[in-house]
């Protein structure tokens, strides 16, 4: 059956991809890894912009399939910034001997399945191609930047960023006049830092989010005894049941339309302080779920935008009146605080959209606007972009591209009909989670699966399309069913697509949970893939 150079080849150096190359290494597979940055890291090795951090605590923001890596391995901060997580990363690829797979600087532009042998023939922008048995996908859900283009764009004399693909050499921004376009979760993180760097920041805001603070803080000695193997195993309990895979209780026990308004401000003042996701998962068990319950949220927080911001017009920009989950919730310290300063402005683009870029800056219905920078903190075509920016050819020359043309199709986020053996880690339809639990867990799917393969002496897998139709049906409808998520669509959330213009609105996440997802995962490898057709 060997007619390959490798048997896998894995695109991608981030979580997932450092993953899967470890555990197929592991395994005895001959892997080859790719990835086109000129470091391992993934997202973290482009997104550098300054105040880059996660949104996920120290404690799951890791790799945790060796106990003694994460026992020694230490962030110095419950939410770690960018940087710490990339050490984290090339540090796990030295310890395991990863980077010795991985060919860096090196886009794959395609992969194209032959039938005749049950091959993929992987070609990278060198103009090197690799035949492999396996593909395995770490490419991300958010990852492919999204720039939008307006009358202009090219006459700007000043200098254009995206935090996304932020310089790695850093950039200086002291005293300079700038534009920031995008407040989801990069722009309000880097806004507070351009502010206090800037002369002048204008933030051009569409679509006004419920931004919580991120409660962030230097870790002491005592905060890393969690990661103890005594100690880690009830993390994991946590991070494995928990819908975002993070260490919160499953249930608070509690329901924001049975408590008092003082029951429901203290508790809401007492997660708000804490910071993270703590107001969505720690308040009440029913703000996700229950629309009034959600509107108690939703006015919680804009009384809190009218008590920070001082202009009530600006306050009144900022305040969503969509429901709180339509769109992923960020976090700032600092972010709603910035617009009292004297040279910090908010352009509300509902009101006075962008015309055009100029020579000297953005003309809105408004007037023009001159600066020295445009920072554009405008997202990704997320979930696909990363997949349909690359040929990628199945069985009877399907082009991915234009088999997700309506919306991605998948079953269990991780393999495809007509691309045998194509295995993604957090691909489309996967949950929406906090990553690095995810990827070891879909990694070790990926991993039995071709462990199944080999051990029956079989060519190939792949879905059948009935499981296919039937994780679709299940992902739409989980989504349509949540008065929240329908509400994806009129807010602009990548969730749904929805953020890109003409793109197909559909739901790209699977919102039934990260241990609903896991247990979906088990049983089906535990019960030999009956969703998959297999030669
Ligand atoms: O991207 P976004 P992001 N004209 O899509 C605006 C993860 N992440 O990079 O809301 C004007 O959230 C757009 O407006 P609207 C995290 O999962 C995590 O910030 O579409 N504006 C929005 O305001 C996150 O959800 C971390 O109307 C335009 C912004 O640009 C995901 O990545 C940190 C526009 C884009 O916000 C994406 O976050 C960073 C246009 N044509 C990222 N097009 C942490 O863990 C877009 N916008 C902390």
């Amino acid at each position: 059956m060997s007619n390959s150079d490798v048997d896998v080849v894995v695109i991608g150096g981030g979580f997932s991809g450092l993953f899967a190359t470890w555990k197929l290494s592991h395994q005895g597979l001959k892997v080859r890894a790719f990835d086109m940055s000129k470091h391992l890291g993934g997202v973290w090795s482009w997104n550098t912009y300054p105040g880059a951090q996660t949104d996920s605590p120290h404690e799951t923001y890791r790799f945790t399939f060796d106990p003694d890596f994460l026992a020694e391995w230490r962030y110095s901060r419950k939410f770690p910034p960018g940087h710490e997580v990339l050490q984290h990363l090339n540090a796990a690829a030295d310890r395991f001997n990863l980077r010795e797979k991985y060919t860096l600087e090196t886009k794959v532009t395609s992969a194209v399945f032959d039938e005749d042998t049950a091959t993929w023939v992987v070609t990278t922008d060198k103009g090197e191609q690799v035949r492999s048995r396996y593909v395995v996908t770490g490419l991300g859900l958010v990852s492919a930047p999204n720039l939008p283009s307006y009358p202009g764009d090219d006459s700007f004399a000043g200098e254009k960023l995206l935090t996304s693909l932020w310089p790695r050499e850093g950039a200086d921004l002291r005293g300079k006049r700038i534009a920031l376009i995008g407040t989801g979760s990069s722009g309000v993180q880097i806004a507070p830092i351009l502010a206090a760097q800037a002369s002048a920041l204008t933030v051009y805001q569409r679509t006004p989010n419920y931004i919580s603070p991120t409660g962030n803080k230097e870790l002491a000695s005592e905060d890393q005894e969690v990661l103890r193997p005594e100690n880690y195993g009830e993390v994991a309990r946590k991070v494995a049941v928990q819908p975002g895979a993070f260490p919160f209780e499953l249930s608070q026990g509690r329901l924001a339309l049975e408590a008092t308004p003082e029951e429901r401000e203290r508790v809401f003042e007492e997660k708000w302080e804490k910071g993270g996701f703590s107001l969505l998962y720690e308040s009440f068990d029913d703000v996700a779920t229950d629309p009034v319950a959600n509107e108690y949220l939703a006015e919680f927080f804009r009384k809190k935008i009218r008590e920070i911001v001082k202009d009530p017009e600006t306050a009144a920009s900022l305040s969503p009146d969509y429901p709180y989950g339509s769109k992923r919730p960020p976090t700032s310290d600092g972010f709603y605080k910035a617009f009292n300063e004297d040279h910090v402005d908010l352009v509300d683009l509902r009101k006075t959209p962008i015309l055009e870029v100029t020579e000297r800056g953005i003309r809105t219905e408004a007037g023009e606007k001159e600066f020295d920078i445009i920072v554009y903190a405008t997202g990704f075509d997320a979930l696909t972009g990363a997949y349909t920016r690359m040929d990628i050819v199945g069985r009877d020359g399907v082009v991915l591209r234009d088999y997700w043309l309506e919306g991605p199709r998948t079953y269990l986020g991780t393999s495809v009909h007509g691309f045998p053996n194509f295995f993604m880690i957090a691909g489309p339809q996967s949950p929406f989670a906090n990553l690095p639990p995810g990827a070891e867990v879909a990694g070790g799917w990926v991993s039995d699966a071709i462990g199944y393969l080999r051990e029956n002496g079989l060519a190939a897998m792949e879905p059948s399309k009935e499981a296919e139709d039937g994780w679709i049906d299940l992902v739409e409808s989980i989504g349509a069913s949540s008065f929240s998520l329908r509400a994806s669509k009129e807010a602009n959330s990548w969730f749904t697509g929805s953020n890109i213009e003409g793109k197909a609105e559909k739901f790209g996440i699977f919102f039934g949970g990260a241990g609903d997802y896991n247990a979906r995962l088990h049983e089906e490898a535990a019960a030999g893939f009956p969703g998959f057709d297999k030669r």
